[in-house]
């Protein structure tokens, strides 16, 4: 994929005091007039904002999402594909590249709307900024994270016939500095304190998922039963989503029309692992993208651990 820079209308000068005008920011090109778009787009009180990194749970969030604010509602979840319960914003431009419709998925959302994004804060809506409605960000490993996206990618057809290694290597060298997910996950890092803000990763989703469950109920003010939480864990387990269609992407993989898709198949609810990339990636491949992680941490002044909230 190639990637441009853009320069935002306006910056969240309000929540993070930096330099903003160095931050540099990216879309995959051509990004036409999407970023003004978004930018301007209405944020409404009651919007619920998932925010990841690309592959870093964010499905998972977003099930568990629509079913507290749906009174557990199972019967839809199940035969209603994710995808439109809870909208990814820049899917629509990622397919077709027009502006005009590519914010309609979510505009025309019913309210409370769950609203998927992999933007970076400052590519947010301003309105989102401003209005402050609830924000959950979900950090993991990008190591885990990039293999995740390969699989994801030789499925839509657009890393067919690459090997993991060399799309590691591609990725380190080209991607993963203009899409860098340290600064991506450290910017909502210093918001964790906000009351509008959840902050959480991977590995706390991993660890317990009965705990997160009920630090969201607190901060969307919803309630579960004893059984509905019961149904709750072993519905958003990864055995029970693996099997799932609708929280499989099969309506966004049926959008993508590259013509290796399908080629090789690879479900998109995977191995689920913390670590999984030490099973997929040979030493000098995992010190290289740590090397690259370590230097962006460092930069930021903060830990891997910290972002994972393990510490
Ligand atoms: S996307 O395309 O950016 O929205 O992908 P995203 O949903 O963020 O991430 C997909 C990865 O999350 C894993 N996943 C889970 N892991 C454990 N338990 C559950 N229930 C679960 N649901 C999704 C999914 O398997 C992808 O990770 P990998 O490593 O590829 O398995």
């Amino acid at each position: 994929m190639e990637y441009e820079e853009v320069t935002p209308k306006s910056y969240p000068v309000n929540l993070i005091k930096k330099d903003w005008t160095q931050r540099k920011l990216y879309y995959t090109s051509p990004a036409k007039s999407m970023p003004d778009a978004v930018n301007n787009m209405e944020v409404l009180d009651d919007d619920i904002w998932i925010v990841t990194n690309p592959k870093s749970g964010t499905t998972w969030m977003q099930e568990l999402v629509w079913l507290l604010m749906n009174d557990c509602n199972f019967e839809t979840a199940l035969s209603k594909d994710l995808e439109l319960r809870s909208p990814y914003l820049e899917f629509d431009f990622m397919i077709h590249r027009n502006v005009e419709r590519a914010l309609k998925p979510v505009q025309e959302l019913p309210s409370p709307r769950i609203i998927k994004s992999h933007l970076s804060l400052a590519l947010l809506p301003a309105q989102l900024w401003q209005k402050k409605p609830k924000v959950i960000y979900v950090f993991r490993d990008p190591k885990d994270a990039w293999i995740s996206n390969y699989y994801h990618f030789v499925n839509f057809g657009f890393q067919y016939g690459k090997t993991l290694e060399q799309y590691m290597d591609e990725l380190l060298e080209k991607e993963a500095p203009k899409r860098d997910p340290i600064l991506h996950a450290f910017e909502f890092y210093q918001l964790r304190n906000e009351p509008w803000v959840y902050y959480t990763s991977y590995n706390l989703m991993k660890q317990d998922l009965r705990k997160v469950i009920e630090d969201l109920c607190k901060f969307l003010n919803k309630s579960v039963t004893e059984q509905q939480m019961e149904r709750l864990l072993k519905h958003l387990s990864f055995e029970e989503m693996k099997k799932n269609p609708t929280t499989n992407h099969r309506w966004e993989y049926a959008q993508v029309q590259h013509p290796n898709r399908g080629k090789e198949v690879h479900n998109f609810i995977r191995s689920g692992k913390i670590g999984g990339h030490k099973e997929e990636l040979k030493p000098e491949q995992i010190e290289k993208a740590d090397r690259f992680i370590e230097g962006r941490l460092q930069e930021s002044q903060v830990t891997l651990e910290q972002l994972l909230v393990l510490k």
